[in-house]
């Protein structure tokens, strides 16, 4: 079919003003970082399921390849159309309804497109608490969420927002509508969809709605900031707080002194404690049932017998709600600080808490050999394991030209040793185009084969964000051997 005639039948269905192809389109294009930027056939913004349905269904009988999208925060390129022109990106920003909030079920169900800080904003005027939380919230979608099954800063308690699913909606390849909203807790009949298109990047389907887990509101929340001597003692520090807080425990972020100096640089407005006193803080965080004395009190005898076993130099603690808040933006503000700096190297990995400080040793060792001058932005989830052992290229360097001809050879160095640490080289924020290559060298090839599998048998045309996670050579080709 003609472009032409394709369009036509985008806008008979969804009315002209919902199918985008001239004006500048950044925003749909461009990928967060910066990275790469697409260009689209069209951008199409369905403002129902059926609709949705639809437009796949236009999509398939075409033969376009479709990109679905949320708000286009993701790390790794995966969700913005290559440069080819002729794929359809299907942004799901219009469909942002909260559908229903089930208290007594605990629950609650909302279009893909909801951006997540609406949602916790309409959970917490119920007095309910969805935990999920991420320094993009402002932005990224639910949808966006469970394609990515993102993590955060609450995964030591609640886990990723896999754990907080109850049931999906989604669009099939095909078009077809699967109702799966059915918020049980329980329901052994058979596979578990919802967990295949959880983290599926939009190769599997589109999601259009979800049933999320919802908890009571903590009474109170302390906020703790911690100097630490060491990153062993930021270990030694988690299993204290494990240990004292129990299920209080809902954050612990450890942030290297280059990222919070990063921060202080590029956001000299906030006063960062122990800037350049320490070589790594924890942001720690206690929720509370009881109270906000109970939780004070549980956190000073936490903070006592951290400072008396060695593992901790020296603490604030939050007064009241904006000093919290101000202790979490610090954190929350390296990933854009970075940003600020320069174009950079992300390694969004996870291992063992108890082999971190270990492989961070090796690993800083190694590069300083490899690449002297680099700098490490080093800092992440650690109370999960998970490090953004990032690279910034040296003072001096070109940094896109660092990117170019070191990218690699880094990568080659950081990621031998997840390999040799028995780690992951994506903890939350997926493959998407940009790991496509390392994914096909980390993973075993039989789990490989059963992706590969699983990519073919719900979508054998490759229509559904065709080049993410899996090469659509490597499907093609394993189609036709099997
Ligand atoms: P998009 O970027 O639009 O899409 C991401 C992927 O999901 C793409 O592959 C896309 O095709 C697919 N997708 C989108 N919507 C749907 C849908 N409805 N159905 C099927 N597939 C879909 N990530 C973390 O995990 N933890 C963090 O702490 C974190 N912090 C961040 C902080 C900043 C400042 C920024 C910019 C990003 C951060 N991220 C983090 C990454 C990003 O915000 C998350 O991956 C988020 O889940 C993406 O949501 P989104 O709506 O922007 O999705
Ligand atoms: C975070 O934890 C995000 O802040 C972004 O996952 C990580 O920028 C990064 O590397
Ligand atoms: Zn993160």
């Amino acid at each position: 079919m003609p472009h032409s005639a394709f369009l036509h039948t985008l806008r008979e269905l969804l009315g002209a003003s919902h199918v985008l192809t001239d004006g500048d389109l950044s925003a749909y294009e461009l990928d967060w970082r910066g990275r790469e930027r697409g260009k689209a056939l069209a951008v199409v913004r369905p403002g129902s399921t059926p609709e949705v349905a639809a437009v796949v269904k236009a999509c398939v009988a075409a033969g376009v390849s479709m990109v679905p999208q949320g708000g286009n925060t993701g790390m790794v390129v995966g969700s913005t159309p290559d440069a080819s022109g002729e794929q359809v990106v299907i942004s799901l920003g219009r469909m942002n309804a909260v559908r229903k909030l089930d208290a007594d079920n605990l629950t609650i169900t909302v279009d893909a497109g909801c951006v997540l800080q609406n949602l916790q904003t309409v959970c917490e005027a119920a007095g309910l608490l969805f935990p999920l939380s991420l320094a993009s919230q402002g932005s990224c979608t639910i949808g966006g969420n469970l394609g990515t099954n993102a993590g955060g800063t609450q995964v030591v308690r609640f886990g990723n927002t896999r754990d907080l699913c109850l049931g999906l909606e989604v669009v099939t390849p095909q078009g077809e509508i699967w109702d799966g909203l059915t918020g049980l807790r329980k329901d052994n009949t058979g596979y578990d969809l919802r967990h295949l298109f959880i983290g599926s990047e939009g190769t599997l389907g589109i999601i259009t709605a979800a049933v999320m887990k919802l908890y009571p509101a903590p009474r109170a929340k302390m906020t703790a900031l911690v100097a630490l001597p060491s990153l062993a003692a930021a270990v030694q520090l988690l299993g204290l707080a494990h240990g004292h807080l129990g299920a209080g425990l809902t954050g612990f972020e450890v942030m290297g002194q280059f990222a919070l100096s990063l921060v202080h640089k590029h956001f000299p407005q906030q006063r960062v404690p122990f800037f350049q006193t320490v070589p790594y803080c924890v942001v720690l965080e206690n929720s509370d049932t009881e109270s906000e004395a109970h939780a004070r009190a549980q956190l000073e005898t936490l903070l006592q017998a951290a400072v008396e076993q060695g593992c901790a130099v020296d603490a604030v603690v939050a007064e009241n709600i904006a000093q919290a808040r101000a202790l979490w933006h610090i954190r929350e503000s390296i990933p854009l600080a970075q940003a600020k700096e320069g174009l950079n190297i992300k390694h969004d990995i996870s291992i063992a808490v108890s082999r971190i400080p270990d492989f961070v040793a090796q690993a800083e060792a190694a590069l300083a050999r490899s690449h002297p001058g680099i700098r490490l932005v080093n800092y992440g989830h650690l109370g999960d394991g998970n490090l953004h052992f990032n690279v910034q290229a040296p003072v001096e360097a070109d940094a896109q030209a660092f990117l170019r001809d070191e990218e690699g050879p880094i990568n080659a160095v950081v990621y031998a040793l997840v390999d040799a640490f028995n780690g992951s080289i994506s903890a939350e924020h997926g493959i998407g185009s940009l790991k496509r290559e390392k994914l096909a060298k980390h993973k075993s090839p039989v789990a490989l084969d059963m992706m590969r599998a699983i990519k073919q048998a719900l979508d054998p045309h490759h229509l559904m964000n065709p080049g993410r996670m899996l090469s659509p050579d490597d499907s093609l080709r394993d189609a036709t051997n099997h």
